[in-house]
């Protein structure tokens, strides 16, 4: 694992331009860009130091996917790396961390059904996201999130110090997957629609309780904090269920769940969100093509 200093004092700035040969490899790729170097700091409420130095990535890749016999994406020493898929909900937790923490990174996205023979030299189970920083590879989604919360400490911890509330948010994680479960289950089992539905509008009710408890209007308080990014993908994308099974007992609305109801729209206005956020269409599409076996992981991007 490559750890170096990681200052806190100052944030140092530079700038340089690479060219990369155009018959290399990544010749798809923009390869004109720009080398930060940016420090940034460890706690200062005593917790564990962070030494980490990273370089805004100096490569924009081409956000379309990587699939098998592309050519391996060369690292630059000192850049975070994400692997991503774009309507991922689990790696969208990490980019949403990383966005909302400002973190430089760069980001691959992956064919998740032909994979690059790379990728799963890495991520042996085949799953995104992971991140790499020099030696460091780092998979899941909350692992990689507390990661990052943890060795990017910034202003404000995402994850909360008070142990109790800390467990609580874990209750919710555990409990939000069976929320995206509804809708493979509502393609495999049509006939037990109402029966689904339901078991969702019981989950559902009882995260608006377990807001109405808090402080609001986020999960964390007046602030947002880990759990509301953890939770948040599953919840963009109860819309565009909406959409598929023109059912509107999927999204929380401002009657029966107003809390929830009021927590999807501030989220809505978070920059992080806004900066990663598929809209419904997109992610029914989405949906729909990963349905029919072909998902199109590159919907919405440029030919
Ligand atoms: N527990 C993992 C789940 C990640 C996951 O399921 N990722 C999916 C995409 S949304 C994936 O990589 N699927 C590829 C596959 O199953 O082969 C996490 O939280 O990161």
């Amino acid at each position: 694992m490559r750890i170096s200093t990681f200052s806190s004092q100052e944030l140092i700035m530079k700038v340089m331009t690479l060219q990369f040969p155009q018959a290399s490899a990544l010749a798809s790729r923009r390869l004109r860009c720009f080398m930060q170097h940016v420090s940034s700091s460890s706690s200062a409420n005593g917790q564990t130091e962070s030494n980490i130095t990273l370089l805004t990535p100096v490569v924009t890749y081409d956000p379309k996917t990587l699939a098998q016999g592309s050519p391996f994406p060369p690292t630059t020493p000192g850049v975070l790396r994400l692997y991503n898929m774009r309507f991922c909900p689990f790696a969208q937790r990490t980019k949403l961390v990383l966005e909302h923490k400002k973190i430089p990174h760069e980001t691959i996205n992956v064919n998740l059904k032909y994979k690059p023979d790379w990728f799963l030299k890495l991520s042996p189970l085949g799953l995104v996201p992971v991140l790499q920083l020099d030696d460091l590879v780092l998979p899941e989604s909350t692992a990689t999130c507390d990661w990052l919360d943890d060795t990017f400490p910034g202003q404000t911890r995402l994850t909360p110090s008070d142990s109790l509330r800390r467990a609580w948010d874990r209750v919710l994680l555990e409990n939000v997957g069976k929320i995206s479960d509804t809708f493979y289950a509502l393609r495999r089992k049509a006939d037990l629609k109402d029966k689904i539905l339901d078991k969702l509008e019981k989950r559902l009710r009882w995260f608006e309780t377990i807001l109405s408890d808090r402080e609001g209007p986020y999960f964390g308080g007046n602030q947002p904090a880990m759990i509301d990014f953890l939770l948040w993908p599953h919840f963009e994308r109860l819309p565009a269920l909406t959409l598929l099974t023109s059912n509107s007992r999927i999204t929380p609305d401002p009657h029966h769940l107003p809390r929830l109801a009021a927590w999807m729209e501030i989220m809505l206005q978070l920059p992080a969100v806004k900066a990663v956020l598929q809209n419904t269409n997109a992610h029914a599409h989405f949906f729909a093509s990963f349905g029919t076996g072909s998902p199109d992981y590159d919907f919405g991007l440029e030919e």
